[in-house]
């Protein structure tokens, strides 16, 4: 394919060649290094999807829109471009709609560009095919949300698309482009002239100095520092850097859900494993790329030896990050370093060299004692092997086959199934887990899963909660028609969070959250020509895992576990209402 436009056929010889909307659009992507729409296809972008297969796009076919969506914003998370989604109007809109403002919760660079029907229909409620204002419904759930009317403005419209999803704090960005602009013809030159190359879409935030003095004067005067990494950490790609910081303080570190493997979860500094002793004992702590939102109880409360839910822990906060409106958003600030994070992190280690004093040995000896007392106690569980299986002794094969394959992808969701793989199975490099983020949605496991495979080529394990796979489980066929090396185990216990909840009214129902008993989820797979597989032992189990790594065949393990073994909402259960007393 030449980098020229691809002209469409003018009737007339001496006509100058001629190019149409959607041409302009497939060639606006790839000049910005977009070569990957997930999607799915019906009018008005059907012919789009062609085209841009045909120009060389891969394009990506999902059976629900949800789960182009999620895969769209992953792999904007795993890139540090903006992935995009294509979408048909109105429902199908919508129905990516919900992975947009997801990616702008968790800070994924992600633009849904949907189809949309014809305008002067739409704004005088005439009720066209299709029909909805969806500019108007998408801005307050995304960062930015554009429109092009002409043809001459793709260009300006996807490059002020990629900047406003990857520069700054990133996000998810809307595009609507309606049905007629695609068949739009203009000057093939002139077209060419109008598409615009973004220039540095993400452009260093340099920290002034005065703020990284204000945080390396708190950091030192610490007696028990803790550094925190979050999501953000990890998506800025500052790998080196931030383990150097780690290593040449000594600092204790935790790491949020998806920073996990940032730093290998093996490393010494590592105190994951005394979450509880280091949250309410630290009185430095230093985020990097993490918010203090409900996942980190807004840093106040008994999660940081506050009194009660509401009070400060006496802790002082150095928060790195993007935003600068981020800062004193739950509780007092001490130092904000606003920018981005590898031009933060570098600016505050030009200033620790090899003299930097580490944290005192009473702080270090004090969280390394609880660290191994807790990583003894996680080795006795996991030896244990009861029957049937429970969360634990399946996640210690995970654990394993993990270890053996880390740089496999690793996709979770579900509740118990999140929280305990996030504890019990070790990531080693970065950006390899995959999760629920910060909303704790449930339903991104196979749009995930998907573009996990397809952006990285490595093997992708996505460990599910029974219930967490039903929301996007009709893409075990979208994984068998690419035959991508996706392994979804499934830890089967007939139910949300357990199956064995009972119908308080005594009716023929049963309670609303059990499930069919002993489904065979592992026969969907087979129904496309994946593996399944029927897994009621860890042995089972295992071997399931490791010919599916090494075959790299589409495959689902329906890992049976106790049907008892979940608690309520994981370990979240403080936060359902507590139901009134009956009289
Ligand atoms: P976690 O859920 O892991 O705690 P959050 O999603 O709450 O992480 O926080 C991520 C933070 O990282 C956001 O506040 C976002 O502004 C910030 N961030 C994302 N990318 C960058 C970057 N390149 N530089 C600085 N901050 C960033
Ligand atoms: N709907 C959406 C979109 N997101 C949600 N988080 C929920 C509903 C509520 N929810 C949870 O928070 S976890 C969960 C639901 C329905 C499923 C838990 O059951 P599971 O996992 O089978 O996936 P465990 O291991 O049995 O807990």
């Amino acid at each position: 394919m030449s980098a020229v436009l691809s002209p469409v056929s003018s009737a007339a010889t001496e006509a100058p060649p001629m190019i149409d909307g959607f041409h302009l659009l497939i060639n606006a992507l790839k000049l910005n290094g977009i070569d990957t729409i997930y999607g799915l296809p019906g009018i008005p972008i059907t012919d789009l999807t062609r085209m841009a297969q045909a120009e060389g796009m891969r394009v990506i076919s999902f059976r629900h829109e949800q789960n182009a969506g999620n895969a769209a914003a992953i792999a904007g998370f795993i890139n540090g471009k903006p992935g995009v989604c294509l979408t048909v109007s109105a429902p199908g809109f919508l129905n990516g709609l919900t992975a947009l403002a997801n990616a702008t919760t968790n800070c994924f660079p992600m633009i849904l560009i949907s189809g949309s029907s014809e305008r002067e229909i739409v704004d005088l409620q005439q009720g066209d095919y299709e029909e909805m204002d969806q500019l108007a419904v998408a801005k307050p759930l995304c960062k930015a949300a554009f429109r092009v009317l002409n043809a001459e403005d793709i260009g300006v419209g996807i490059a002020r698309a990629i900047r406003a999803a990857v520069s700054g704090r990133p996000g998810g960005v809307y595009l609507d482009l309606p049905g007629k602009l695609f068949a739009q013809t203009i000057d093939a030159a002139a077209g060419a002239a109008s598409l615009i190359k973004v220039v540095d879409p993400a452009p260093r935030q340099i920290p002034a100095p005065e703020a990284i003095d204000r945080a390396l004067k708190l950091l030192k005067s610490a007696k028990r520092p803790l550094i925190l990494l979050g999501k953000g950490a990890a998506y800025a790609r500052a790998d080196v850097d931030i383990r150097t910081l780690v290593e040449r303080t000594g600092i204790p570190y935790l790491s949020m859900s998806m920073a996990k493997g940032l730093l290998p979860d093996t490393h010494e500094q590592s105190a994951s494993a005394a979450r509880s002793y280091v949250l309410p004992e630290a009185d430095v702590v230093l985020l990097i790329g993490a918010r203090l939102n409900w996942l980190l109880a807004h840093g106040k409360g008994k999660t940081w030896g506050g009194k009660d839910h509401k009070n400060w822990g006496g802790q002082k906060f150095i928060q790195v990050d993007i935003s600068p409106t981020e800062m004193d958003s739950n509780v007092r600030i001490d130092a904000p370093v606003v920018g981005d994070i590898g031009s933060c992190v570098s600016a505050l280690l030009a200033r620790i060299d090899g003299n930097w004093s580490k944290p005192p040995a009473e702080w270090l000896n004090a969280v390394a004692e609880r660290k191994n007392k807790n990583v003894a106690k996680m080795a006795e569980t996991l030896a244990k092997d009861p029957k049937p299986m429970n969360f634990q002794s399946a996640l210690n094969v995970v654990r394993d086959i993990v270890k053996a394959n880390p740089d496999a992808m690793l996709v979770n969701e579900g509740a118990n199934a999140l929280d305990f793989t996030r504890s019990i199975v070790d990531m080693y490099k970065p950006r390899k887990r995959l999760d629920v983020g910060t909303w704790g949605v449930m339903g991104i496991g196979m749009g995930f899963a998907v573009a996990a495979a397809v952006e990285t080529g490595q093997p992708v394990i996505a460990i599910e909660g029974d219930s967490a796979f039903g929301f996007s489980g009709m893409e075990v066929e979208t994984i068998c028609r690419y035959n991508l090396p996706v392994c979804v185990v499934i830890l089967n216990n007939n139910g949300v969070y357990r199956g064995t909840d009972k119908n308080l009214g005594g009716g023929k129902d049963v309670a609303p959250t059990v499930f069919v008993k002993d489904a065979r989820y592992e026969k969907m797979m087979e129904a496309f020509g994946g593996v399944g597989v029927y897994a009621t032992t860890p042995a089972e189990l295992r071997r399931g895992m490791e010919e599916a790594v090494r075959s790299r065949r589409p495959t689902l393990i329906n890992a049976i576990i106790d049907e008892t073994a979940g608690t309520e909402s994981g370990r979240i259960t403080s936060l359902n209402p507590a139901a009134r007393k009956k009289s």
